[in-house]
């Protein structure tokens, strides 16, 4: 943090977004429902009833994204593909009127010099599949891999980068552990099987990667360090589980070839013995990792939450954003030096950071101080220049978000976005923070060693 910053010359600035979170239109020119679009229409499921029908219009608007994109000087852009828009039934006829939505839009980066960065899925499950058992369904592996192959042979070339799965924990935590997320259930034995079947399906897809494929192919993992309360051998012990559950979970069979020894503690019977064969699909080398941090968590034993018997503890000294997650920079330092450290010397790159704070109105001068985010985003640097002087082969960032969207089940209600969004009008306005990425693109952060 002393040392002044300058960040290599080519490092790749950019912004993230996902398809369901802005698109809007989601059944426009014969795509099919998603999981999400079903999940929006449960009375309950998602705050004050909101759903991704027109979220930003960005499926009608992206040319005015993209020129936003311009004004701020990124260099990349990370975006998710619908997997219903290109094949309406999950599997079987692709869908060409799908596939040219996103061919306009790698068209309108390129012509505008934006590194397209394309996410095969990020949450929206084609509901077709759902029926069939979504992630349940061991076949899903070779599902995903038909549709990959798909946008591999549309898109390769004019896409250089390629992630498989966004946050495969996100998927099984929320989507088959605590049902707080699409499909919504809740279920022990059925969160180890949908985690096993992503890491086939994610395996298989990189598999098909090297076939069709010429460039780089990744995974984008969430990780979250996990500090303990205090030394007393339960706390440690709740540490080390919560570790594994959120941070190892996808990673270990990944670069070291097996479920770390903690699932069998926290799924006890649920968590079966794999086929040893399942790891060599899994293993795939990788071109790159994308980590996704927004906070830490500190963490004591507590033998009534399920399945963990861990609990989180409020740090009374700490910020916290309007998502309940502390502020703790550090916590990006710490997160991809331990990546190096446990796995090698992966090429890596921030996939996501950002946070939510209340926006206050738009003042007078027609622009959105939101200081708060501003604030974070300075100090996010700080702790990412750290770990590229710790030697951390860290080649860029993506902050989320371009835009406000629709944060999942809590709709509406929180802004990521450096750039505001207006949901009645849909007009777009630059906050603080996106000027202030702006600088910090233009100076490869050289721009933060000024006094504020
Ligand atoms: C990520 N957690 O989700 C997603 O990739 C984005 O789509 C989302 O909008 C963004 O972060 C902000 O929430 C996460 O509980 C959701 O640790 C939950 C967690 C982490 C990431």
């Amino acid at each position: 943090m002393n040392k002044a910053i300058q960040f290599p010359a080519n490092f790749l600035w950019g912004s993230a977004t996902s398809a369901y979170q802005i698109e809007g239109s989601p059944l426009a020119d014969g795509a099919g429902a998603s999981i999400w679009q079903r999940f929006c229409a449960v009375p309950g499921n998602v705050r004050d009833g909101d759903h991704g029908d027109i979220a930003c219009d960005h499926y009608n608007r992206y040319k005015e994204d993209v020129a936003l994109m311009v004004k701020l000087g990124l260099k990349a852009y990370r975006f998710s593909v619908s997997w219903s828009r290109i094949l309406p039934q999950g599997r079987g006829a692709v869908n060409q009127a799908g596939l040219d939505f996103y061919s306009r839009l790698i068209d309108e980066l390129l012509a505008n010099g934006i590194e397209p960065m394309v996410t095969l899925y990020h949450w929206d499950l084609p509901a077709a599949l759902d029926d069939r058992g979504g992630w349940l369904n061991p076949d899903i592996a070779d599902w995903f891999t038909d549709y990959a192959r798909v946008l591999f042979r549309a898109f390769d070339g004019r896409v250089k980068s390629w992630a498989t799965l966004n946050e495969p924990w996100v998927v099984t935590d929320g989507g088959y552990l605590h049902g707080t997320l699409a499909p919504g259930h809740r279920n022990l034995h059925e969160a180890a099987l949908a985690s096993h079947n992503l890491m086939r399906a994610h395996g298989s897809a990189v598999k098909a990667y090297r076939e069709e494929g010429k460039y780089q192919i990744g995974i984008v993992v969430n990780i979250e360090p996990k500090y303990p309360a205090s030394q007393s051998q339960a706390d440690l012990d709740a540490t080390r589980r919560a570790d594994a559950y959120m941070n190892r979970q996808y990673l270990d069979p990944i670069f070291l070839g097996a479920y770390p020894p903690e699932m069998k503690e926290i799924f006890g019977e649920a968590w079966p013995d794999w086929p040893a064969a399942d790891f060599d699909l899994i293993g795939q080398k990788l071109d790159f990792v994308g980590i996704n941090y927004y906070t830490r968590s500190v963490v004591r034993h507590e033998p009534a939450h399920w399945p963990l018997r861990v609990a989180p503890v409020r740090q009374t000294q700490a910020t916290y954003t309007e998502t309940g997650w502390e502020v703790f920079p550090q916590g990006l330092t710490d997160t991809l030096v331990n990546f190096k450290q446990r796995y090698g010397d992966t090429p890596l790159y921030v996939m996501e950071n950002g946070s939510a704070f209340y926006d206050p109105p738009q003042a007078e001068d027609g622009r959105v101080h939101d200081p708060l985010r501003v604030s974070c985003l300075r100090k996010n640097m700080g702790a990412l220049h750290a770990a590229l002087e710790l030697g951390v082969d860290l080649r860029g960032y993506m902050v989320w978000s371009l835009l406000d969207n629709l944060e999942w089940s809590l709709g509406f209600s929180k802004r990521f976005g450096i750039i505001h969004v207006n949901f009645e009008t849909q007009q777009r306005t630059l906050k603080d923070s996106a000027l202030l990425y702006a600088d910090i693109v233009a100076s490869n952060g050289a721009c933060l060693n000024q006094p504020v």
